[in-house]
C-alpha cells in the first residue's frame, strides 16, 4: 500500500488563512461520556473493594490472572536482573541518559528549588521552606506507547526532588514486560513498581489498598482511562498535566538542509495518528523541498502509516511574511516543542515566548531532547505552553512560608492587623494581634 503524507499548505498572506489555520489547529481533550461513567466505575469499586477491584479489573483487562496482589510487585532483583539482562548498548545509553538527566534537574532545584529566607530590621524572620513530597506514583504505559525514557524524565526529578518513596506502575498485558521499561526503573531509583494499569492503577494509587501505598500525587502520561481516572481523583492528590497527543513546530529560516527538517516532522507525527507536525518559514521555496523530502523518506519509515496520516490531518508547512512574523505565529500556537532550525537562532530566540521546550540551531534535534539531552520531555501540550512549564523538580516539591515575628515587629505588625481584622468584624483577629502590643 502506498502512503501519502500531504501536510496542508498554508499561506499567511491569504485570505482564507486565520479560518484554515483555526481548523487545523482545533483540538478538543474531552473525552466521551461512556468513558468517563466506566472510569467513574471503576474509581469507585477500587476505593470500596480495594485489591479485590484491582485483580478483577488486570484479569478482566490486561488478560493477567493471578491469586494475590503480592505476584504483581516487580521485586528490586527483578528490576536489576532487567537492567543486567540488557545488551551493553543499551545499558550504556540507559545510564548516560539518566545522568545529563539527573545533572539537568540538579541544576534546576539549586536555581529554584530551595529554601529561603530573610530578616526584617526589627528581627521578624520571614521564609519559604521547601520539602519534598513523600510518596508519588508514575504511571508508565504499556503496550504501543511503553517508553523507558518517559520512566527517567518521571523518575530522576522526583528523586532529585528527594521524594522518599516512588511507586511505578505499568499495564504488562498478558503478563508480557517490557525489560527497558523495567530496566529504566532500575536506573531511575523506583523503589516500587506493580504491575498494573488503566483506571484501576490510578485508583490504587490515589485511594490505597492493602498492598497498594496511597500517593500525593500521580504523574506519567496514559491513555483516555488514565487521563479521566487523573482529572477525577485530583483534589484528592496532585497531579501533573493531562498530555495531548505531541507537537513539533519547527521555525525554520531556510538555511538547514531539507531532509533533516522533514525528519524532525516525522519524529513526532510518528508517535501518533493524532500528533502534530507544522513547518513555519518565509521562503516558500524550501517549503517545496522540504515537502519533497518527505515524499522521498516517507517509504522508508516503518511507522509511515502512522506519519502519513498525522501529517496529512493534522500538519501544514506555512508561509509567512518574514521570521518576525513566523515568531508571533509560533507564540499563538505555543507548541509543546519549538525547533528554530535557523542559522541565527539566538536572533529568534528573544521573540519566542509560549513553548514547552526550545530547541536552538540545526544540530538541535527535537528528538536528542525526548532521550538525552538532559531536559524534561514531559512538556505541556495543546497550547498549555502559554501557563504551563515542563516536569520538573518543582512538581515533586512544595513550599511552606515561614514566619517568625520578633517582639519589636508585633508592635508595628499588630497595629495594622488590628486596623484591617476590625474593618472585616473579625474581633478574635485583632485582639490575638493586639494582646502582643506592650502598653
Ligand atoms: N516526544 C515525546 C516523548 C518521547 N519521544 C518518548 C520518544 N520517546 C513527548 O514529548
Ligand atoms: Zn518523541
Amino acid at each position: 500500500m502506498e502512503f501519502v503524507a500531504a501536510p496542508a499548505r498554508l499561506s499567511t498572506t491569504d485570505a482564507q488563512f486565520e479560518h484554515d489555520f483555526a481548523q487545523r489547529l482545533h483540538w478538543s481533550a474531552d473525552t466521551d461520556a461512556a468513558i468517563e461513567q466506566r472510569v467513574a466505575d471503576i474509581l469507585a469499586d477500587v476505593q470500596k473493594r480495594g485489591d479485590a477491584a484491582v485483580l478483577d479489573y488486570t484479569a478482566r483487562f490486561d488478560g493477567l490472572q493471578v491469586s494475590s496482589m503480592a505476584a504483581l510487585e516487580l521485586s528490586k532483583q527483578e528490576l536489576k536482573a532487567a537492567f543486567e539482562g540488557l545488551p551493553t548498548e543499551q545499558r550504556e545509553a540507559l545510564e548516560s541518559a539518566a545522568r545529563r538527566v539527573r545533572s539537568y534537574h540538579e541544576a534546576q532545584k539549586k536555581a529554584n528549588g530551595e529554601s529561603w529566607s530573610y530578616r526584617d530590621e526589627d528581627g521578624t524572620l520571614l521564609g519559604q521552606k521547601v520539602t519534598p513530597l513523600d510518596r508519588v506514583g508514575i504511571y508508565v504505559p504499556g503496550g504501543k506507547a511503553a517508553y523507558p525514557s518517559s520512566v527517567l524524565m518521571n523518575a530522576i526529578p522526583a528523586h532529585v526532588a528527594g521524594v522518599e518513596d516512588i511507586i511505578m506502575v505499568v499495564p504488562t498485558p498478558q503478563g508480557v514486560k517490557n525489560p527497558l521499561v523495567l530496566a529504566a526503573a532500575y536506573v531511575a531509583g523506583v523503589h516500587r513498581a506493580f504491575t498494573i494499569g488503566g483506571a484501576q492503577a490510578v485508583a490504587a494509587l490515589a485511594y490505597g489498598t492493602a498492598t497498594i501505598p496511597k500517593v500525593d500525587k500521580i504523574t506519567g502520561p496514559g491513555n483516555a482511562y488514565v487521563a479521566s481516572a487523573k482529572k477525577r481523583v485530583f483534589g484528592l492528590v496532585g497531579i501533573d498535566m493531562i498530555a495531548g497527543p505531541s507537537e513539533i513546530l519547527v521555525l525554520a529560516d531556510g538555511s538547514t538542509p531539507p531532509d533533516w527538517v522533514a525528519m524532525d516532522l516525522f519524529s513526532q507525527a510518528e508517535h501518533d495518528e493524532l500528533a502534530q507536525s507544522i513547518l513555519l518559514c518565509p521562503d516558500a521555496a524550501y517549503l517545496d523541498a522540504v515537502q519533497r523530502e518527505i515524499d522521498r523518506l516517507l517509504p522508508e519509515m516503518p511507522r509511515k502509516a502512522i506519519i502519513a496520516k498525522s501529517l496529512s490531518d493534522r500538519g501544514a508547512l506555512i508561509l509567512t511574511r518574514d521570521m518576525e512574523e513566523a515568531c508571533a505565529l509560533s507564540n499563538r500556537i505555543a507548541p509543546e516543542h519549538l525547533e528554530v532550525s535557523s542559522r541565527d537562532p539566538h536572533r529568534w530566540e528573544p521573540l519566542l515566548k509560549h513553548a514547552g521546550a526550545i530547541f536552538l540551531g540545526a544540530y538541535t534535534s527535537e528528538s536528542l531532547g525526548d532521550y538525552c539531552a538532559g531536559p524534561n520531555h514531559v512538556l505541556p501540550t495543546s497550547g498549555t505552553a502559554r501557563f504551563s512549564s515542563p516536569l520538573g523538580v518543582y512538581d515533586f516539591q512544595k513550599r511552606s512560608s515561614l514566619i517568625e515575628v520578633s517582639e519589636a515587629g508585633a508592635q508595628v505588625l499588630g497595629k495594622t492587623a488590628a486596623v484591617l481584622a476590625y474593618g472585616e468584624g473579625l474581633q478574635g483577629h485583632a485582639r490575638a494581634a493586639e494582646m502582643r502590643i506592650k502598653r
